[in-house]
């Protein structure tokens, strides 16, 4: 392991030290290092060409003008991207639609973008999961303290 420096803003070593405190981080360097890893992880898949599942997560209010029909209008587009989607009436206003994919990550993330811009959509999360390769760069040691 290498020792670096890092300058850090205080608002985001905040939330750093909350992360820590959440998750029972020991040393702010562990939290980090899984921090970074996550989102190396992200990038890695992203740069991936193989084949690959999605689990899109978002919440959209209904009475928003045409948005539930433009919604499934992008997922009827992309139908060769799309395998399933579950909705759930939230409360009076809100859905919450999960929406399973399947295809190349960078087009996965094209969807997903296109949906969680749409006005009157929030708290959309994207978690691409490779199917192809298994090349694994998280080797989750959590041995090494620091
Ligand atoms: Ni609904």
């Amino acid at each position: 392991m290498e020792r670096i420096t890092i300058t850090i803003d205080e608002d985001l070593l905040a939330t750093v030290d909350g992360v820590m405190n959440r998750r029972g981080y020991t040393s702010r360097s562990e939290a980090i290092r899984d921090l970074i890893r996550d989102g190396a992880a992200r990038e890695n898949i992203l740069s991936q060409a193989g084949e690959c599942v999605a689990v899109l997560d978002y919440v959209y209010d209904h009475e928003t003008r045409a948005l539930a029909q433009r919604l499934t209008h992008e997922l009827h587009t992309h139908h060769d991207l799309s395998v399933a989607t579950m909705h759930v009436h939230l409360d009076h206003d809100r859905c919450l639609e999960t929406a399973i994919l399947r295809g190349p990550a960078p087009a996965l993330q094209k969807l997903s973008d296109v949906v969680s811009t749409q006005r009157g959509v929030s708290h959309a999360s994207l978690h691409i999961i490779p199917t192809e390769s298994h090349t694994h760069t998280h080797p989750h040691d959590h041995s090494t303290k620091a």
